[in-house]
C-alpha cells in the first residue's frame, strides 16, 4: 500500500501533476497509532493520566500520532502487556515496576520495604541518575522506560481484622504481586502471601479467595475494594511507582521528532499525574472512611519492630540488583536526609 502510494506519487512528481510539499505530505498521511494499555480503571489517577498523556500527543504532533488509552486490564494484566510490547504487538503501557522485575531485575530496588520516607526522596531518586539508570537496564530487554508515575506508599486493607501488630498477620491469605520481594517481605511478616495478576484481585478478594490486598490509598478507592475489605491499616510500607514504557521494536522505527513529541508528553504527564495522584490521596482516607471502611493506625513501637523485621530482606536485594546500586542509592538518601 505505502510503496503504491509512493509509486503513485513518484509518477505524479514526474509529470508534473503534483508539486514536491504535497508529495511529502501524502507520505505522512496515515497517523501512527498507539496502543496505550493499564491496569486501572479510566476514573482513577491512572486513567486520567493516561487520557492527559494522549491529549498532548495529539496535540504536538498535530493530529499525526494518535494514542487509544485502553483500561482495565482489557489487554491483559502487566506481565502480558510487557510481552506484548517486547515482541511489538503494542505499543506502549503503564504499569507497576514491580512486575517488570521478572525482565529487569533492578527494577527490585523499588520494593525495598521503606527505602522512601516521603515523596521528596522518591522524586528526586527517580528523576535523577539511578532512576535513569535503573530504567536504561530495560532497553536490552526490549523496552524503553519513559518516566516514572506515582502508585504511591501502599497500605493494607484485609477482611479479617485490623492488623495493628505483626502477630495479626497470622493466617491471612495476603495477595501480593507477581514479585520475589513482595512474596518474601510479607511472608517474613507472617502472612500466607500469594501473588496474582492485578485484573484477578477484586474477584479474588469478593469470593474470598484471598482476605486482603495492599495499595496506595488512591487505588483502594478507584478499585472500590471498600465494597469487599473491611479493615485498612496505615502502613505506608513502600513507595510504589509506575512506569511508562514503550515497545522498542517500534519506538526505534520512529522518527527523532516523533521520539520527542512522546518524551515531552511523558515528562507532562509524569508532572500532573503526582499532582493529581497527591492531591486524591489526602482525602482518599476521608472517603474510604465515609464508604464504611475501618481504619487504623499503627503504634510507633509496632511500626519499627515491622520495619526491624522487613530489613531482612535488604540484604537479598542488594544482592540481586547488585551491590553497587545499592550503595549508591543508600549514598543519595542519606545525602537527601542532611
Ligand atoms: C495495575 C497494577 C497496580 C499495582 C498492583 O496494573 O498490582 O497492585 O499496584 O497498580 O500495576
Amino acid at each position: 500500500m505505502k510503496k503504491f502510494r509512493r509509486t503513485l506519487v513518484a509518477s505524479l512528481l514526474a509529470t508534473g501533476l503534483l508539486a514536491a510539499p504535497v508529495a511529502a505530505l501524502a507520505q505522512d498521511i496515515k497517523p501512527r497509532l498507539i496502543r496505550f494499555g493499564y491496569g486501572l480503571v479510566e476514573a482513577s489517577n491512572q486513567g486520567r493520566a493516561v487520557k492527559f498523556f494522549a491529549e498532548q500527543v495529539e496535540k504536538a504532533s498535530g493530529g499525526k500520532m494518535k494514542v487509544r488509552a485502553i483500561g482495565a486490564a482489557a489487554l491483559g494484566p502487566d506481565t502480558q502487556m510487557q510481552q506484548a510490547l517486547i515482541g511489538g504487538a503494542q505499543e506502549m503501557m503503564v504499569g507497576s515496576t514491580a512486575t517488570l522485575v521478572g525482565i529487569t531485575k533492578e527494577m527490585a530496588l523499588w520494593d525495598t520495604p521503606f527505602l522512601f520516607s516521603n515523596t521528596r526522596e522518591a522524586d528526586a531518586v527517580l528523576d535523577g541518575p539511578i532512576g535513569q539508570k535503573v530504567m536504561d537496564r530495560l532497553q536490552p530487554a526490549g523496552l524503553v522506560g519513559l518516566v516514572y508515575w506515582e502508585n504511591g506508599f501502599r497500605n493494607l486493607t484485609n477482611s479479617k481484622r485490623p492488623v495493628q501488630k505483626m502477630e495479626d498477620f497470622d493466617g491471612i491469605k495476603l495477595r501480593v504481586m507477581q514479585n520475589n520481594v513482595y512474596l518474601e517481605s510479607f511472608r517474613t511478616l507472617g502472612a500466607n502471601a500469594v501473588p496474582m495478576p492485578f485484573s484477578e484481585l477484586f474477584g479474588a478478594l469478593e469470593t474470598k479467595t484471598v482476605d486482603g490486598q495492599e495499595n496506595p490509598f488512591n487505588t483502594i478507592l478507584s478499585s472500590k475494594f471498600f465494597e469487599v475489605q473491611k479493615f485498612l491499616s496505615v502502613t505506608n510500607h513502600v513507595y510504589s511507582p509506575w512506569i511508562v514504557t514503550v515497545s522498542k521494536k517500534w519506538w526505534d522505527t520512529l522518527s527523532k521528532d516523533e521520539q520527542k513529541v512522546l518524551m515531552d508528553a511523558a515528562v507532562a504527564s509524569r508532572d500532573f499525574e503526582r499532582k493529581d495522584t497527591r492531591e486524591e490521596a489526602g482525602r482518599a482516607l476521608a472517603e474510604l472512611r465515609a464508604k464504611g471502611m475501618q481504619i487504623n493506625e499503627l503504634p510507633p513501637a509496632e511500626s519499627a519492630r515491622m520495619r526491624a523485621r522487613l530489613a531482612q530482606v535488604n540484604a537479598g536485594i542488594a544482592a540481586n540488583v547488585g551491590q553497587d546500586l545499592w550503595n549508591e542509592t543508600q549514598a543519595a538518601l542519606a545525602a537527601l536526609r542532611k
